[in-house]
């Protein structure tokens, strides 16, 4: 179980990082579909900050928009952290985690934990201007956030901590750019991709990444792209990728990142009610979070007991 008992809810209707509109919509979605309900359920105490709101042109999505968004992103995570209770950032598009990594880093600068990043999705999110072949700066935010060369106009060009891309797991990859992939390969980002998970299931790798970062007494992010699960449970969001995770894998890897007790903050990203089918994709992803924070069947231990 994450060990805070309070859990601050951050809305980030930002979709300027996306061609797609109706991500805007998201964190409504999420609170319609019961999210503070079913936290407030399991006994935590839910305090919803309600949607952030920057101060942007409208139309402007280049990077100085962005800024605006992460500066705020960034400070109420930070915020949340250091009173001690747990973010969760209801998005609103990928671009969202700038603003949410950057909080959880400036945070662990001062406790001194490293922070790991578990990146559940169809995509690497890790172009930079030069290798995005669409320009939408929702498929970059881990390339800007490790310190490669372009994103200057995202920062206020103070100090700004960087994140280790040897401390990025994604997990799901399915979809990937040349340009890109090059980049994930030459910074040693650590890839459990479809073709694993078909193989080992997300059983055993996911056990790795958790053992890897309790050793270190590190600190997890967990971000979760809509499009990690497969379209046909989660329609609404813009860019779905067939052969996803299927509700029972992405089930378990709540469970087992509850077990852990090691997540720090959690995005929830892409949801474009738009895009959905009867709020079949916001129901499916309250039940995922309730299971990660705490919401089981039956208690009981956690390996099978063995027959007499
Ligand atoms: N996401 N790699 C594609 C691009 O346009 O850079 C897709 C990005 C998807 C973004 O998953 O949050
Ligand atoms: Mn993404
Ligand atoms: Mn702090
Ligand atoms: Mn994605």
């Amino acid at each position: 179980m994450p060990a805070p008992s309070t859990i601050d809810l951050i809305g980030a209707p930002i979709e300027i990082g996306t061609s797609e509109p109706g991500a805007v919509m998201g964190p409504a979605a999420l609170r319609t579909a019961g999210l503070l309900r079913v936290l407030r359920d399991l006994g935590f105490t839910v305090r919803d900050q309600g949607d952030l709101d920057p101060d942007c042109t409208p139309g402007q999505r280049d990077l100085p928009a962005i800024r605006s968004w992460m500066t705020e992103i960034s400070q109420a995570v930070e915020t949340a952290l250091d009173g001690g209770s747990l973010p969760l950032v209801a998005g609103g598009d990928h671009s969202l985690s700038l603003g949410s990594i950057d909080g959880a880093l400036r945070h662990c600068g001062r406790t001194g934990q490293a922070v790991f990043v578990l990146w559940l999705d169809a995509h690497a999110d890790f172009n930079t201007l030069e290798t995005s072949p669409s320009g939408n700066v929702h498929g970059m935010p881990l390339a800007a956030l490790c310190g490669e060369p372009g994103f200057d106009d995202l920062f206020d060009g103070g100090e700004r901590p960087l994140l280790d891309p040897r401390r990025i797991h994604l997990f799901g990859l399915r979809s990937i750019d040349a340009g890109e992939r090059a980049i994930v390969t030459q910074r040693q980002v650590n890839v459990i991709d479809m073709r694993t998970i078909d193989e080992f299931g997300v059983v055993a790798p996911l056990r790795r990444i958790l053992d890897r970062v309790a050793a270190a007494n590190g600190y997890l992010h967990v971000s979760f792209d809509v499009d990690f699960l497969d379209p046909a449970i989660a329609p609404g969001v813009g860019t779905t990728v067939p052969g996803g995770a299927t509700f029972r894998e992405a089930h378990l890897i709540m469970e087992m990142l509850c077990d852990s007790g090691l997540v720090g903050s959690l995005d929830v990203v892409e949801l474009n009610p738009f895009l959905d089918e009867r709020g079949r994709s916001a129901r499916a992803l309250v039940e995922l979070v309730a299971s990660l924070f705490g919401r089981r069947i039956i208690d009981r231990p956690t390996e099978p007991p063995l027959e007499a």
